[in-house]
């Protein structure tokens, strides 16, 4: 009797093989893998009238056929392999060399082709002939029952893996193709000219020290997601309802349409540490969120607007911050580009003066016009503030904490900020000297930060260096410490240097 355990691990291997090469193209971003390479190519090697004859019978479905076929050639490969593993192994190897050899071929003659894809057609090679081998070891010849039993777990396993490495492989690759088509739409937006220039004044230029405007790369980002949604803005749509006398649907054009205006707002993270990062500084550019509130017509007693992102992520933000008059906007350019896909592509939210949780949200699709009484958003029911309003902060760029530094003159610097109220000084005081006033940069608004630098004379030793701001209001940063939780950090940035 022919015992189908070669013909089994023969298959098996060779669907594992299959699956790996799917999983490395898909963690390398391939745009084929191995097995759609060699799809192509049977598609192009299909004579003509052969290739209409299957057209035409089975449509649009030719593209999977092809794979299916490519797929069933390699098991029924993968079984012959398995029959000559014991009795004829350089047979065997032989023969998942060729079909190695055929995975990297196929995916070298396309214009896509690279050594990734040849990695993962070997890979694939490599997993056949090691999971051949392992059937070997654990189930022996498969003449007693332990043996069999051995051997049909060992069936499941495999089974069950090359089922999760292959489907998981899909959903990525899927993901890869869907990120890639946004990517291009998002380069395809054609909007009016808008050239950046940072403010005259606003950047002091010291030297190590960070720029007055982030760019779009070293902006801190923060959300929820995993990865990001992957929002087409031929598709994106934002729905108004609630308290309101009409309710709206926009899309990306109306937005357009409706005249871009510009921006400079510093946003904030309710996370930030004392001298912490998770803050930046750009020029958005959007539409106006009263205008809208003013369009659909917000009914009395309705005091909040709950706005909800693709990925279900929602925060609540009070309406009247969004009609005081400040450039709370529906944002989709981010330093003079659409907005990056980690900030929100198509279209987000930026309220001056509110930190992110409450107000910033990425991706928003849904706007619901409603009483804070009515709901609990994301962070509020994880312990976080209602309301959060950016308290003042100040932090010390130059020198970096730890850092030593020569004798003689030196530059400290920094930021600070307290969004739609505005900076008004800083103050810098050194070991236990009296504070000192630094000098500050000109900024466009109340909503940005501002930079801030002070001269120092260097004598050798362990200096300690601590910054604190006052508001437009007159009122010193606080030196009482407070946690991030609830609703944002308090507190002195301080510092030590060492001179020598
Ligand atoms: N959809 C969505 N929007 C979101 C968040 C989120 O988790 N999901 N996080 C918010 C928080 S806490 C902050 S601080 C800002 C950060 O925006 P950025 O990543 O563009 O810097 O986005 C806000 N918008
Ligand atoms: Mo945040």
């Amino acid at each position: 009797m022919i015992t189908p355990r070669p013909l089994v691990s023969g298959v098996l291997a060779a669907a594992a093989g299959l699956a790996v090469g799917e999983a490395l193209a898909a963690v390398f971003s391939l745009r084929e893998s191995p097995l759609q390479a060699v799809g192509q190519g049977v598609i192009a090697l299909t004579p003509g009238p052969m290739a209409e004859a299957i057209i035409s019978v089975v449509g649009t479905a030719d593209k999977p056929l092809a794979i299916a076929s490519v797929v069933v050639a390699v098991l029924a490969l993968g079984a012959l392999v398995g029959r000559w593993w014991e009795a004829h192994r350089t047979r065997a190897m032989a023969l998942v060399g060729l079909l190695v050899i055929g995975g990297s071929v196929a995916v070298l003659v396309r214009t896509y082709g690279s050594a990734a894809g040849v990695f993962a057609s070997v890979a694939g090679g490599a997993a056949m002939i090691g999971l051949l081998q392992l059937f070997e070891r654990v189930a022996g010849e498969g003449v007693n029952p332990t043996e069999r039993r051995a051997f049909l777990r060992m069936v499941t396993f495999v089974a069950i893996g090359i089922a999760v490495v292959g489907g998981g492989s899909q959903v990525l690759a899927a993901r890869h193709r869907r990120r890639r088509d946004i990517e291009a739409a998002r380069a395809a937006i054609n909007l009016p000219a808008r050239p950046v220039t940072v403010p005259a004044g606003a950047d002091l230029g010291v030297s190590g020290m960070g720029p007055w405007n982030t760019p779009n790369r070293d902006f801190y980002r923060i959300d929820t997601a995993l990865s990001p949604p992957l929002i087409d803005p031929a598709e994106w749509t934002l729905r108004i309802h609630g308290m309101v006398d009409r309710e709206m649907t926009l899309t990306y054009q109306d937005i357009i349409d409706r005249g871009l205006t510009d921006a400079w707002v510093t946003l904030c993270c309710v996370s930030n540490p004392i001298g912490g990062d998770l803050i930046g500084n750009t020029v958005w550019g959007g539409v106006s969120i009263k205008e809208l509130l003013d369009e659909v017509g917000v009914q009395p007693g309705a005091d909040a607007l709950l706005s909800t992102s693709d990925d279900g992520w929602n925060c609540g933000t009070p309406l009247a911050v969004l009609t005081d008059g400040r450039d709370a906007m529906l944002a989709v350019t981010m330093n003079g580009e659409p907005l990056p896909i980690a900030h929100g592509f198509p279209v987000r939210q930026v309220v001056p003066g509110l930190y992110g949780y409450v107000s910033a949200t990425k991706w928003v699709i849904d706007w619901e016009i409603t009483t804070f009484s009515d709901f609990e958003a994301f962070w509020t029911q994880r312990g976080w503030g209602e309301r959060g309003p950016i308290k003042t902060g100040s932090r010390i760029d130059v020198p970096r904490s730890g850092e030593t530094v020569a004798p003689g003159p030196t530059t400290i610097g920094g930021v600070a900020w307290r969004q739609h109220v505005g900076i008004e000084g800083v103050e810098v005081r050194i070991d236990d000297e009296p504070w000192k006033p630094a000098e500050i940069s000109t900024v466009p608004s109340a909503d940005t930060w501002v930079q801030w630098k002070l001269d120092w004379e260097a004598t050798p030793g362990e200096h300690s260096l601590v910054v604190r701001a006052t508001d437009a209001e007159g009122v010193v940063q606080t030196a009482d410490l407070a946690d991030v939780l609830p609703d944002g950090a308090t507190g002195h940035h301080t510092i030590s240097v060492g001179v020598g």
